[in-house]
């Protein structure tokens, strides 16, 4: 394990001690797809699947190892994936569930420092702010909002007073991702064994920051992308990428569901997050039922978003027609 770089503490060490005596090698989570985990370890980056038995022992999806989480594996044949059967305790977890959901969705584990970001443009929203502040608040982590592009920035004392009345106490920073200016006030978050996530809206400018931080374009900004597509997210899923100066950090795509979730009210969450993924129906007029080529309910079935939430769509639409 290239431990410094991945958080491999010594107390972490000491609980994998009942892995390591059956032949288990220790990995952390970088991403989730359908299909399987990518999961670092020492040798590199391998493809995992979770064994049957940690499956039934989950309680919940969020039991189930997530983006961040500390893994036991197995590795199995030359080109199978290998076998995720332990996951170690969190230290921290970043877990969306609305009230009354039965299904809370793991967003990051272990991670000690959460970047709250908020573009100055027209996305400020203090009601968001505090939905995300909420999150992180519940998790674990430490909470830093950290105000991006302040090359657009409208009134900053103005909007600092605003922020400190629903965010007493918190580290606020304003930055500009794109510019570079003030960047380097985040710089002493970061510490080799920790991990920050950045959560935010679509379009605040996470993934710019990440590709400033890892020295690369290694995440895809909404500027690269084809036109057309406004109001889609830019990031597709959660992944962990390790500073090449040690560190890990976490994007997280802005998806409007997460709004969804957070807010208890239905009607003030709205349903963005779907007509965003209706646009990658197969059918322009599809009502999400049966249709095939439905890109919404593959969503839900991926677990991506809520099932509850697209019947309130449907119902709501019925509702107008
Ligand atoms: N003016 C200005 N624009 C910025 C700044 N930082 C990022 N942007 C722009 O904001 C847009 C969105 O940036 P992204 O990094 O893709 O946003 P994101 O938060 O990763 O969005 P999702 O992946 O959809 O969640 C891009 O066009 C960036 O160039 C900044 O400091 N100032
Ligand atoms: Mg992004
Ligand atoms: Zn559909």
């Amino acid at each position: 394990m290239p431990a410094a770089a991945l958080g491999w503490t010594e107390r972490r060490q000491e609980e994998f001690a009942k892995y390591s005596s059956r032949g288990l090698l220790p990995g952390r989570v970088v991403a989730e797809h359908r299909t399987h985990y990518q999961v670092a370890t020492s040798d590199g980056e391998v493809a995992a699947e979770v064994t049957g038995a940690l499956r039934n022992l989950a309680m919940q999806r969020s039991d189930l190892p997530g983006v961040g989480d500390f893994v036991a594996l197995r590795s199995n044949s030359v080109d199978g994936p290998a076998s995720i059967e332990g996951v170690l305790t969190r230290t921290s977890a970043l877990i969306r569930k609305a009230s009354g959901e039965k299904r809370p969705q793991l967003l990051a584990s272990n991670v000690d420092v959460a970047f709250i970001v908020m573009g100055l443009d027209g996305d400020f929203n203090l009601a968001r702010l505090q939905r995300f502040l909420e999150l992180v608040q519940g998790s674990g982590a430490t909470p830093v909002i950290v105000a991006n592009k302040s090359d657009v920035s409208r009134d900053i004392p103005e909007v600092t007073q605003q922020i400190s009345s629903v965010a007493p106490g918190v580290p606020l920073h304003f930055i500009s991702a794109r510019g570079g200016a003030a960047i380097a006030d985040l710089e002493p978050y970061f510490h080799p064994d920790r991990t920050i996530v950045l959560v935010g809206s679509s379009g605040v400018g996470k993934s710019t920051l990440i590709n400033r931080w890892l020295g690369h374009t290694v995440q895809l900004t909404q500027t690269v992308r084809s036109h057309g597509d406004r109001g889609r997210h830019t990031t597709t899923h959660r992944q962990l990428f390790i500073r090449p100066d040690g560190g890990s950090i976490i994007d997280t795509p802005g998806v409007r569901g997460l709004e969804a979730w957070i807010s208890a009210d239905p009607v003030e969450a709205g349903f963005d997050d779907i007509d965003t993924l209706a646009t990658q129906c197969r059918f322009r007029n599809c009502r999400h039922e049966n249709e095939p080529g439905c890109a919404v309910r593959a969503a839900v079935k991926r677990g991506e978003l809520d099932a509850a939430h697209l019947a309130g769509f449907v119902k709501s639409r019925a509702g107008r027609h």
